[in-house]
Parts: structure tokens; sequence; C-alpha cells
């Protein structure tokens, strides 16, 4: 893939000693080749492991983003830490060693190299550092045969914009010198703080930072008290990934829930084989357990990195676009931080509308973003928007600039204890059922559904693509899909409301007159083929529709999207890999 690696070692190491900017320090400038493709997608750059593990990949992408930062950099700080997938250990060592090299003053490292995703972004607030590195590749599996991943977060803890990684990759394609410290790897086991001349590495604990925010966010004496109830349980499945030490420590520890419900809390460098995803067909082990007919009355799990999140409860999935929705309904009178109301709600385009109802019920600014955290941070520097999410099982607010797994848990229990505030020990629970029938009565139900076609051939959904940018282009408001009338058809294009800037080709979109929608995207986040994404959404408020199994609701607007895309006809895919 990349260039031939042997010139590369072939050279020597020129030492610099005027490059460093902190005092104390050697830095080798060692010659290095560019790499092909290393554009970020979605959610920073996701390759397969053994292209990270290339000589300089890795090194390569750092500097490429070092140089984009330019001259800002020198004596600040950089947060970094990973979720515990494989190949993590060994890149944080490169990392603290280029970050050296290139004037930063100090790395502040979780413990063994481990931080959750929002926990990195909180660290960032916290501690006020200039940015952070987070090494996962989400729920993508891990090991020497899936896949590693690298993203940057700036100064208010929010993925780079745009403007940042386009530079970045620009760099990629041009980078020739690696500026490394010539320092020796430090001990990442250990809490404390390492110096090289000026220049430190503090090691942390990954949860300290993360779990006072979230202190500052919910009322812990009062969901302590709650998760003590003898008619009250929980499950939470940290998949094997980087939630198990927050789960313990949070949940456990801090209120009180006995360890036991704590599934599969220890990070595991290929995630104990599995993929971390917290959906319905990933997540089947935590489904299995919330599906008998004694199950714990609440579950969740989380994924590699902990920014997506998966609400159960007793037989009872809550869809995501439902979650964000339900949260917002309920984050002034159930979550203290959000106690003086909403300033504002945000929801990517695919996630349903379920959030715009309760925005136009509460009054509040309501924003539609393209997929991707990294669009909401605008808005919540603006004051615009305090609760946000992805259909993707992505929920967050305004307290970090990430997507936050153990936010949606714990805004979920703040507010099943607060419906059942006076609901006696051993009398009739309020359940999450109950909580998301309720909304539903109220605001009627966006049903939703999304089909993952993992791992086409790409070249097979390019056409798909095209064929779809054809269809699109001969609508006209009125043309008949099925029974659907079609209102508009394009491609979601977004100009963000605080700084002009435009993403453009963003979804193909079909919206009918009634309000339901057909949406097809290709993933940003995979790291081989393309994966398909069919997004579909019907509202209805008729009450005797409510508890309809979404499958069966939506199955004549599926039929509509599968015809008019001619998925099968172009993948020879007949199923999809994945259905949430
Ligand atoms: C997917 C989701 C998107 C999410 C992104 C990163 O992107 O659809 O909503 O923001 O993953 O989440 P894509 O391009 O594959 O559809 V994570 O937890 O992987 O950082
Ligand atoms: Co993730």
């Amino acid at each position: 893939m990349g260039a031939g690696g042997s010139s590369r070692r072939g050279k020597a190491a020129v030492t610099t000693p005027a490059m460093a900017a902190v005092a104390g320090l050697n830095v080798k400038d060692l010659p290095t080749k560019p790499y092909e493709g290393q554009k970020t997608g979605t959610s920073g750059l996701r390759k397969k492991t053994k292209e990270f593990m290339q000589e300089n990949y890795l090194a390569n992408w750092v500097q490429s983003l070092f140089c984009a930062l330019g001259d800002e950099i020198k004596g600040q700080s950089l947060g970094l830490g990973g979720d515990g997938r494989y190949f993590g250990k060994e890149a944080a060592q490169i990392i603290i060693k280029l970050a050296a090299g290139n004037g930063f003053k100090k790395v502040v490292v979780g413990q063994n190299a481990l931080m959750a995703t929002p926990a990195a972004s909180a660290l960032i607030r916290r501690r006020k550092l200039y940015g952070g590195l987070i090494m996962s590749a989400s729920h993508n599996p891990g090991g020497p045969d899936n896949d590693f991943g690298i993203k940057f977060n700036y100064t208010g803890g929010e993925p780079a914009p745009e403007r940042i990684t386009d530079k970045i990759y620009g760099e990629t394609t041009k980078v020739s010198v690696l500026h490394m410290a010539d320092i020796p790897d430090v001990d990442l086991s250990k809490v404390g703080v390492t110096k090289f001349g000026d220049f430190e590495v503090e090691v942390v604990d990954p949860v300290e930072d993360y779990l006072a925010t979230l202190q500052s966010v919910f009322d812990f004496p009062l969901l302590k008290s709650f998760l003590a109830r003898r008619d009250f349980s929980l499950v939470f499945d940290a998949m094997h990934a980087v939630t198990g030490p927050y789960a313990k420590r949070i949940l456990v520890e801090e209120l009180g829930a006995p360890a036991s419900c704590v599934k599969d809390g220890v990070p595991s460098p290929d995630f104990n084989g599995g993929h971390p995803d917290p959906n319905l067909t990933y997540a089947e082990e935590l489904v299995k357990i919330m599906w008998a007919d004694e199950s714990p009355a609440f579950g969740a799990a989380s994924d590699g990195d902990g920014d997506r999140n998966m609400i159960l409860g007793h037989k009872f999935f809550v869809n995501p676009s439902d979650s964000v929705a339900i949260i917002a309904a309920n984050a002034q009178s159930c979550i203290p931080y959000f106690k003086g109301g909403l300033k504002g709600v945000a929801r990517s385009m695919p996630t349903s509308g379920a959030l715009d109802r309760v925005a136009a019920d509460l009054g509040v600014p309501f924003f539609e973003t393209p997929t991707g955290w990294k669009f909401f941070g605008n808005l919540m520097d603006a004051g615009k928007c305090s609760v946000c999410g992805e259909e993707s099982f992505g929920t967050g607010g305004d307290h970090i600039r990430e997507k936050d797994g153990i936010f949606a848990v714990l805004s979920w229990l703040s507010i099943v204890a607060a419906k059942n505030k006076d609901v006696p020990e051993g009398g009739q629970l309020v359940t999450v059922q109950d909580v998301a029938v309720a909304h539903w009565k109220k605001y009627g139900r966006n049903f939703f559904s999304r089909y993952d076609y993992e791992e086409c051939a790409s070249a097979d959904a390019n056409k798909m693509v095209d064929h779809l940018r054809s269809v699109i282009a001969a609508a006209k408001p009125g043309d008949k899909f099925g029974d659907f009338t079609l209102a508009t058809a394009d491609d979601f294009e977004y100009t963000d409301p605080i700084d002009g800037s435009k993403a453009s080709k963003q979804g193909l979109r079909f919206i009918f007159t009634d309000g339901s929608r057909i949406i097809f995207r290709l993933s940003g986040t995979g790291s081989s083929g393309a994966t398909i994404r069919l997004y579909i959404e019907q509202y209805t408020s008729d009450p005797a529709k409510l508890m309809l199994d979404a499958q069966e609701a939506l199955g004549p607007i599926i039929k509509v999207a599968l015809e008019v895309s001619k998925l099968q006809e172009f993948t020879g895919r007949s199923s999809p890999t994945v259905i949430t």
C-alpha cells in the first residue's frame, strides 16, 4: 500500500538538539516517506492493525497532525489514551516521543494507555489541555487481524473539525521527516510523573476526571439511593472493552451497585474476539439476559471506546433515536445539570424525527447535522445545544464534546429513578418500557430502523449510489413510490450555522409527504470494502399502532427502499448484516 520501507530504514537519523522546544531533550529527525490513503473518515483514521503497524505508518499521521497544527502546539500539553485494543501501548510510546520532539511540554496519558473517548474529552476540558489523541477504532473488532484507529480532539474536547482533518491529510501526502525525541519508553503502568529535561509525562487514572465531570451533571446520592432499592437491578455489559473500569468505579464503587452487575468488565486487546458494538446483533449475550423471564430491570451496553450506548428494559429495546428524544424531554426535571432548561437540541440527519417533536414542544432551537459527532461541537460552544444524539447508539450532552455511553446510562437511571420517586419499594415499578410508551403516547412514535450491509465490494456500492443519484435527479415532488408520495429527494448538505462551513454529499434522502424517509449513506468508519447503510423512518400518532413491532410497521417502506435502490441487484446481498 504505502511507500517501501527499505529506503526509510537505510538512512541514518540526524540529531538536532535545536529542534527541541523544551530544554534537555535530544530530538532525532528521522526521514520518512508518505503513505497513501491516510485520510480520516467519520471519526479519525481507521485501518487494519497490520497497516498501522507498518514502519512509520502511525508516526507519519501523527507527525502530519503536528505539522498541520504548526507553532501553536509549542509548550502545550497533550492528552493521550485509547480503548485498550491491540497495538495501543506501542502506539502510545511512539506518540509520546513525537509529542516531545515536536515541542509539546507535557503528555497526560491514561494508565496502561487506557482512556474512554468521553473521558478523553472530559480530561481535555477539565485540565485545559491543548488537545488529545484517542487511539481507538471504536466498535470495530480489535487484534492483529482487525482494526486500529486514531483521532485528534481539539481544545474544547471536540473531534477535530474538517478544516483540520483536511489539513492533516494534506500533510500526510508530503511528510518527509519525523521529529522524535530520543527518550526511552515510559512506564505507563503506574500513575505518576516522569521527566525528561523540561518535558514530562504524567500517567493518570483514566476514570478520575471523567467521574468528576459526571458528578457535576448527575445527582449521585439520589442515584445511589435508587440503586439500593431491592426491587431494582441492572446489568452493564462492557463487552470486554474500555468501559469495564469505568462501570466498576462509577456504578459499583460510587453508586453502590453489586460488582456482579458489570458484565465482561476487563478490557481485552481483542475484545475477547468479539465485536464491541452495542446493538441487538453484537450484544447478543446482554439481549439474552434482558429477554429472560426473570431479567434485571435495566440493561445497558457500551462500545469499544465507551462513547456509544444501548439501553434495554425487560424484553424491551430503546431505539437510540427515541432515547435522545426521551432524555431531552425529561432532562430538565430529572438531571440537575439541565435544571435551567435546554439551550437547544440536535441530531444527525439520519436519526429519526422523534427529537424534533420534543424540541417543538419545549420551544427550543433544533438542528439537523451530518453524521459524525464533530458537527455538534460548534453548536454547543455557541450555547445553542445541550443534548444531542445519533441513531447509531450515540447520545450526549454539552458537559463534554463527545458522545458519552455512561452519560446515557446515568441519564436513563435518573429518569427511571425520578419516575419511581413515589413508588414504594415492592410497588409497581415504572419500567424503561413504561417511560418509552408514555413518551410515544404524548408525542407519537417515529418508527425507525437501520439496515447495514457490511463489507460490500466498493465498486458495487458506488454503482448503487450512482443509480440512486440518477433516480433523485429525475424525481419530482408528487411522484409515487409504492404507496408513498414524494415530497423531496436530495443529497443532504449542511451549512454550519456558526462558522458557515459546508459539508456536502452527506446522504441520499427520499422524504415523503407523510414525513416518512428513506436514506442511504456509505459508512465512513470501515477499514475495508464498503458498508451501505439504509435508514428508514415512518411516523404514527395512531394510538392503535404505537405498540407495533418496528420491522412490521416499516415493512412496506423498506420494500420501497430496496426496490428504488436495486440494492440486491447491485450488491448481491439479499439480507443485511445488522438490523437495528
Ligand atoms: C458511524 C455512525 C456515526 C458515528 C460514527 C462514529 O459512522 O454511523 O453516527 O458518529 O460511526 O462512531 P459511519 O460513517 O460508519 O456511518 V464511533 O462510536 O465508531 O466513534
Ligand atoms: Co465508539
